[in-house]
């Protein structure tokens, strides 16, 4: 069927919310599936978190052959990757090449923010207010605004005292140039600090780390790709994506079922050096089963990287500042850098450990610590962002009983599938909290979530129905299987921005689901082929717990 459900004069099917990976894959497969469809993006152009983040060293750290859209294969047997894990500039210059492959741009308004979204129940409509002040309509509002997309409240004590320059990761806006010769201070080490601040160590005059919590940081190994790494892949490529696609974090992994005490203490150092050879997400912390759920077998690759860093960093004063001895190895986003420790060897570089001595405030040229003061030419704020529900409240949802979106998960987030929430009608969060997109290759999260999406809208559309919403039973359902998945491992118990930890005030929820993008995928498959038990299609919804369907899933 190809016809509109939307013939009102100046509404549209579908409003998405952004341009980046999600956006122009949700203006593809709807617009080829004949629904009509207003993008809103608010910057200049397409690219979303890799048009902001241009800060020196930016790269993804899963694999860009993976990291990259599975729908199309003529497309991906075109465009060849430079690098294991591409910089920033070519990421960018993929998702313009797909933007212009399929003619995606002339979906999207440009520099043009949504700032607010009200459900009009009469109507079944939403009605969408943009920062040019203007209102359009849709049936359906969908939101691809990221995950990682809202900075973080520049919470620095004294910050706006200080004169020199000042930048953020996140929205970087000068050139490397502009730090050469200059005393530079980075606040953060995270994974945006931990790739800029070796770049940064190699122009400025001297570079001070400010450091909260010191990370896990693996050498990210990465390496230009050979024409015949880049043909093997490609030969295998649907084989491959397929493999993703049914995977734990959508890259393919190691087949590891055995655990850290299963082995001899000599097998398992030996195993730990191996997997340090290993790039990405499938080294160390993928050695064993358990080192995500045993916090004994935890710290068995836990203490091997703080020794590799011990080893790596001359000064043992340093170095004992640097090992993360907070927190167990994977709970928190691992950080995967080059020459990262390496630097601090440098006779320009040094660390101040913020717990020992906190910022208490900023002069006009000096960053001030209950210990000393350091002057400074120029601050680089690499403090994180206000994960997921930032840009989410960002749209200034009001739903269907007059609630904004931040009063309804006032006490935590609570969706269904991660898409979904109840009390909002008809809209969509593509990479949202509780979907396995917090710890996954997120451009294979975003597919899977965008299909299942389109699927229910045309499912409904074919049965003439037009209001789709989440049931408070299919959300409470959904709550409790991503609690349930949590529980047992640690990142349960670890502070971080998986849990809003970052963010002073924000309720500590779990913003992932952890089951695996795979078992994730056929639950959402199971659903739509049992009737979409959990979600109301014109009022009408089966009663039909998720739990026993979760629990059937392998
Ligand atoms: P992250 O991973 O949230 O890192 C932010 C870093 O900034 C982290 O070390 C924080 O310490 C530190 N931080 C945050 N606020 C402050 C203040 N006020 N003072 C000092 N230090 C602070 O953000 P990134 O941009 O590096 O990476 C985000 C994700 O992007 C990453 O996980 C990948 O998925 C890609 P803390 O640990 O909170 O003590």
């Amino acid at each position: 069927m190809n016809s509109t459900t939307t013939s009102a004069p100046g509404v549209v099917d579908v409003i998405g919310v952004g341009a980046g990976f999600t956006g122009l894959y949700l203006a593809h497969r709807l617009t080829t599936a004949g629904w009509t469809f207003a993008g809103f993006e608010a910057g200049p152009s397409v690219g979303g978190t890799w048009f902001w983040n241009t800060y020196p060293g930016a790269r993804c750290d899963v694999e860009s052959i993976y990291y990259s859209y599975s729908f199309d294969e003529t497309l991906q047997q075109e465009w060849t990757w430079s690098q294991r894990f591409a910089p920033q500039a070519e990421i960018l210059r993929y998702i313009e090449h797909v933007a212009d492959r399929f003619d995606l741009r002339k979906h999207f308004t440009f520099d043009t923010r949504v700032v607010g979204a009200t459900w009009n129940e009469a109507d079944r409509l939403w009605d969408v207010h943009l920062d040019s002040g203007e209102t359009r309509r849709s049936r359906y509002l969908i939101s691809g605004a990221g995950g990682l997309s809202t900075p973080k409240d520049f919470d620095v004590p004294g910050l706006a005292n200080f004169t020199g320059l000042q930048v953020s990761t996140s929205r970087w806006n000068i050139s490397l140039d502009d730090l050469a010769g200059k005393r530079v201070a980075v606040i953060g080490t995270g994974s945006s600090g931990v790739q800029a601040i070796p770049l940064i160590a190699q122009v400025a005059e001297h570079v001070t780390v400010f450091q909260r919590t010191p990370n896990y940081v693996m050498p990210a190994r990465n390496s230009e790709l050979s024409p015949e790494q880049v043909e093997s892949i490609k030969v295998d490529y649907p084989a491959i994506r397929e493999e993703c696609r049914h995977s734990l974090g959508g890259i393919p992994e190691r087949p590891v079922t055995d655990k850290a005490f299963d082995v001899s203490d000599e097998e398992r150092l030996r195993r730990y050096e191996a997997a340090y050879e290993l790039s990405g997400f499938n080294g160390v912390g993928a050695e064993f089963a358990d080192l995500i759920t045993d916090i004994d077998a935890n710290r068995t690759a836990s203490e091997f990287i703080h020794d590799k860093i011990r080893e790596i960093v001359e000064d043992p004063a340093t170095a004992e500042l640097l090992v993360p001895k907070y927190h167990p190895l994977g709970a928190k986003r691992s950080c995967f850098g080059t020459d990262y420790y390496e630097t601090f060897n440098r006779p320009n570089v040094s660390l101040v450990s913020l717990r020992d001595e906190p910022i208490e405030t900023m002069t006009a040229n000096a960053i001030v610590t209950s210990s000393d003061t350091y002057e400074v030419d120029a601050v680089v704020l690499a403090i994180g962002f206000d994960a997921f529900t930032g840009p989410l409240y960002g749209l200034g949802l009001t739903g269907a009983s007059g609630q904004k979106l931040q009063d309804a998960w006032r006490d935590g987030v609570r969706t269904y599938l991660g898409m979904m929430t109840a009390d909002f009608p008809n809209f969509f969060m593509v990479a949202g909290p509780q979907s396995p997109a917090l710890a996954s290759n997120v451009v294979m999260s975003i597919e899977q979530a965008v299909d299942w999406i389109a699927d229910l809208i045309e499912h409904a559309r074919d049965s003439g129905a037009t209001l789709i919403e989440a049931t408070a039973e299919g959300q409470n359902d959904w709550v409790d299987i991503t609690e349930e998945t949590v529980a047992p491992t640690l990142y349960a118990t670890t502070d971080s921005w998986y849990r809003g930890s970052n963010v002073e005030g924000k309720p500590n929820t779990f913003m992932g689901y952890v089951g695996g993008v795979g078992k994730y995928r056929r639950m959402c498959t199971e659903i739509a082929k049992r009737g979409y038990p959990g979600v109301a299609i014109d009022g009408e919804a089966l009663s039909r717990n998720l739990g026993p369907i979760h629990q059937e899933i392998s």
